[in-house]
């Protein structure tokens, strides 16, 4: 296992903290992290988000902050700004946002007039609650329309539908990003549409950001993309966070900074864009591109496996990181008593709705799960197949105590003949 954290002052001051915390750790160690938004940071990572920086106080931007003592806050961010530019490629990048939802906020606020519209994925199709579901806020403020796939066993995108409803629409903003879609997307075909009407492309990547800064799948930005908006988690290997990126027009990046603030943050958290810093310094490292090409293999080695078993996986397969399988659809188990039942052995996803789904959010169709953090890991294409082949079994018999007390066995052996790496540099 990855050495335990050094934490002697909590051990004496607060033993239930303490104690969580190891819980987390031996979970984290002995466990299979199958969810496709997670992953593992390096220590180093981690000793930046446990920093000093979280004491300071920095409301402004580097060089223009409304309080004193800035000496060393405005190195943390110029270097994770200057980092982030190099990574994707783009002129300007905001690292404030304290996540991926008020990235996406600050974003709509800094494009948009309350009430003018934003063309994004259909959540039940792949895209994320911040594009404009109807339980959102933002709902309330913008006029959100949405496209979806044209055939969800292929995933692709029904680009004749989208370019009516944009064309009938006249959208301010076309967003292309998601949180449960697994083939790449063509976003020449977005900026194509985005310029016949006038709108802004905006591309939500934080799903993807780690391959797309790994250079295992396209960017956005190639294709001509105006701004993309990210966590800074997931793929990418930071620590929780946010980050707006513009490609190079000066006047949107300006828009997007006073958006983020003062428009919508106060203080930006400093020990988490010292921690943004770091990753984005790891993710420059030559063998960050084998991790994200690694990623995509692990993944192909499970779809193979649910697809020789006849599990119907939503879009026909995986170009990134994520499945989605229609487990209820193929083997009559439900997500949730999925998710149930993996979670028994040691592996943990996320129950998730499908295209058009007949069940409900709270027990759906589908499981979703990905390759990011078993990769980190060290798996490669033979235990990623292995662990597709445990989960089918365990879905195929998921009452059966016995084979999943000799399953979970099998997952510890495998999870600490791999423990999670300290550092990746
Ligand atoms: N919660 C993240 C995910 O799991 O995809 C997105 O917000």
């Amino acid at each position: 296992m990855s050495s335990p954290q050094h934490i002697p002052f909590l051990e004496k001051q607060d033993s239930e903290i303490a104690a969580a915390i190891r819980g987390e750790e031996h979970r984290e160690s002995e466990g299979l992290e199958l969810i496709p938004s997670e992953n593992y940071v390096s220590k180093a990572v981690l000793e930046a988000d446990g920093s000093v920086f979280t004491n300071k106080y920095s409301e402004g931007y580097p060089g223009r902050r409304y309080y004193g003592g800035q000496d060393f806050t405005d190195i943390v961010e110029l270097l994770a700004v200057e980092r982030a530019c190099k990574l994707f490629n783009c002129q300007y990048a905001n690292v404030q946002p304290l996540s991926g939802a008020p990235a996406n906020v600050a974003m709509y606020f800094a494009l948009c007039e309350p009430g003018e519209t934003i063309l994004g994925m259909d959540l039940s199709h792949g895209g994320h609650l911040t594009h404009g579901h109807p339980v959102t806020h933002l709902s309330h403020v913008f006029n959100f329309v949405r496209y979806k796939m044209k055939d969800p066993d292929t995933g692709e995108i029904d680009f004749d539908e989208l370019r009516e409803t944009a064309l009938r629409e006249k959208p301010k903003v076309i967003l292309a990003g998601f949180s449960a879609y697994s083939r790449n997307l063509d976003y020449s075909k977005f900026v194509e549409i985005a310029q016949e009407v006038g709108a802004i492309t905006v591309a939500d990547m934080a799903h993807v950001a780690g391959l797309i800064a790994g250079k295992a799948i396209p960017s956005p930005f190639d294709a001509g993309f105006d701004v993309i908006t990210t966590t800074t988690h997931k793929t990418l290997r930071g620590p929780r966070g946010g980050m707006i990126l513009t490609r190079e027009s000066e006047e949107i990046a300006k828009k997007i900074n006073k958006s983020v603030f003062p428009g919508l943050q106060g203080g930006p958290h400093m020990h988490l864009i010292a921690a943004k810093a770091v990753a984005f310094g790891e993710a420059l490292q030559p063998n960050f591109r084998k991790y994200a090409q690694q990623i995509l293999k692990n993944a192909k080695a499970m779809e193979a496996v649910f697809k020789k078993n006849d599990i119907r996986l939503l879009g026909g397969g995986t170009d990134n990181h994520l499945l989605l399988a229609d487990v209820y659809g193929s083997l009559g188990v439900t997500g949730k008593e999925a998710q149930t039942a993996l979670d028994e052995v040691g592996i943990t996803l996320n129950m998730n709705t499908i295209a058009d789904d007949p069940r409900k959010p709270l027990d759906p169709s589908g499981i979703r799960f990905g390759t990011p953090a078993i990769t980190t890991r060290g798996f490669t294409e033979k235990e990623s197949a292995r662990v597709a082949e445990l989960m089918v079994e365990v879905l195929r018999d998921h009452t059966n105590e016995d084979l999943k007390k000799r399953i979970r066995e099998e997952i510890r052996e495998l999870c600490l003949a791999h423990p999670i790496p300290e550092s990746f540099v």
